[in-house]
């Protein structure tokens, strides 16, 4: 079978440039890469047949500058361009502008991209397909009597969201009639700045639901099939942690009737290759649609590991006119796989990022582990971008048999130089509402109030565990580790992995 291109471009970096380049390779398609002066020695530019830098470390003047990317791709003899998800990935006008320079975008045309990146119409474009949307408005809302209408018919609390935003920014919870007035003017203000669109429109406040999205690939010859879902609920502040395939929530018949959902929403509006339809699932397990990311999604690797299909690959050949060769009935779920972020983020310090140079790396191996990582010992996780370094992903047959999997796996992870996530996570593998699978989008909120409600007394056992271990030390006359022996993970009759 032929390449479906000569030669791709990644307009991206970190993990999903170094995950786009290994399907090209795979596929025997040539590599571009872009970076900007920050990403010099990063592990994408190493990785890739051929290196282009694009400007300085700002994104404005590099991964977002569409007129330095194309002509690179030009430049270079690049097909085709995958712009990973971020950046550019839901830019109709960078679409646009690629297939200006003749190059093919690896992704929906941009009639697409504009119907679902207007949060509103894509609401008003479900509710006609009887796609079931939360209860709220038809159109953005212009004046305040209007608003108070509605809210009032919906029924409080009720959110306030941004018409061309998404993902969570700029949205309002308002609780009662008195605070509708000031919290639309803050979101009419916020949106205004974020997305320079001032639109906004409101939905009933759905409380403690479940974030639950739909993974899709439809091909240039009308077929759409879905790939069932991902549940995404663990988050903080709009940041997902941690996601799961299949969600504890979705029983087979659910799956049928929302993938369905997500599938003819997707054919409405002439989707092509992969898109992930979102959805609230609130506690009596009714489904409502949200929005729909026209990019492949950051936790793409789970709907892998339990469909058997390559995600990427499958951009690629969709890309290329290729048809999919398969249709619904030919989809079919094995197992259960889980994904962690490790950010360069302190988690004891409130998240704040941790760029920096990485000293030591050790990933985890071993059955049903996968490591999508865009780093390396001795690279510099620059202060520019997310923070996302890498992924781990763990299969296992079933949830309680991936959950122990990522136990194992995040205890071998060894990383030192920045701080991660790695120890949130392992606190959220062992929590009991996780093992239960009872998630929802307050998750994360009550577990870091529970450990700050229990972190005067947890310090001061530490406080007083360090004195017993000194003084015991001296009384032994335990001669100090050398500063250049052995490596901490023989010290103290304790094992590698990772003492702490
Ligand atoms: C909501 C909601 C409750 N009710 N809409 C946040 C991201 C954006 N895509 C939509 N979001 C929400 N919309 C209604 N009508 C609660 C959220 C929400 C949320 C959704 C998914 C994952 C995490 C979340 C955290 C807080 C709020």
């Amino acid at each position: 079978m032929t390449a479906p291109f000569g030669k791709v471009l990644i307009a991206n970096r970190g993990e999903i440039a170094v995950r786009v380049i290994r399907a090209c390779r795979e596929l025997g398609i040539g590599t571009v890469a872009v970076f900007s002066e920050a990403d010099r020695e990063s592990l994408h530019v190493l990785m890739a047949d051929e290196a282009v830098c694009i400007g300085p470390p700002a994104p404005a003047e590099s991964y977002l500058a569409i007129d330095r990317i194309v002509a690179a791709a030009r430049a270079r003899g690049a097909e085709a361009v995958h712009p990973g998800y971020g950046f550019l990935a839901e830019n109709a006008a960078f679409a646009e502008a690629c297939a200006a320079a003749q190059l093919v975008f690896i992704g929906p045309p941009p009639a697409a991209i504009r119907a679902m990146g207007d949060k509103v119409a894509a609401r008003r474009t479900a509710k006609r397909l009887g796609v079931p949307v939360v209860p709220g408005t038809e159109a953005p809302v212009t004046d305040d009597a209007e608003a108070a209408r509605v809210a009032a018919e919906v029924g409080y609390p009720v959110m306030i969201k941004a018409a061309m935003g998404g993902g969570g920014k700029g949205m309002r919870l308002v609780r009662a009639a008195g605070e509708l007035a000031g919290a639309l003017r803050a979101a009419r203000s916020e949106a205004s700045g974020a997305f320079g669109d001032s639109s906004v429109y409101i939905e009933r406040y759905v409380e403690e639901p479940r974030h639950v999205e739909i993974q899709i690939l439809a091909d240039t010859h009308g077929t759409v099939v879905h790939l069932g879902e991902r549940e995404c609920s663990i988050q903080r502040r709009h940041q997902k942690l941690v996601e799961e395939s299949p969600s504890p929530a979705i029983t087979p018949e659910m799956r049928s009737q929302i993938g369905e959902a997500a599938c003819r929403l997707a054919a409405a509006v002439g989707y092509v290759n992969a898109g992930t339809v979102e959805f609230l699932v609130d506690r009596r397990r009714e489904f409502y649609f949200l929005e729909m990311n026209t990019r492949l999604q950051v936790e793409h690797p789970v709907t892998e590991l339990v469909t058997g299909r390559d995600l990427v690959k499958e951009q690629l050949r969709i890309a290329a006119g290729e048809k999919l060769g398969y249709g619904q009935d030919e989809v079919t779920w094995r197992g259960w796989a889980i994904e962690c972020r490790i950010n360069a983020e302190d988690p004891a310090e409130g998240f704040v990022p941790s760029p920096g140079r990485i000293e030591d790396l050790r990933a985890p191996g071993g059955p049903g582990v996968r490591d999508d990582s865009g780093v390396y010992a001795g690279a510099t996780v620059p202060r520019f971008y997310d923070t996302l370094m890498a992924k781990l992903i763990v299969w296992g047959p079933d949830r309680d048999a991936a959950i122990a999997r990522m136990r194992r796996a995040l205890a071998e992870y060894r990383i030192t130089g920045v701080r991660s996530t790695i120890p949130v996570l392992e606190r959220i593998m062992a929590d009991p509402e996780f093992t239960a699978g009872r998630l929802h989008t307050g998750f994360m909120e009550r577990l870091l109030a529970d450990d700050a409600a229990a972190a005067p007394a947890s310090r001061r056992l530490a406080l007083i565990a360090a004195a017993l271990a000194a003084y015991e030390g001296a009384a032994r006359r335990t001669p100090a580790a050398p500063a250049s022996g052995p490596g901490p993970w023989t010290m103290a009759g304790r094992v590698w992995p990772r003492p702490r």
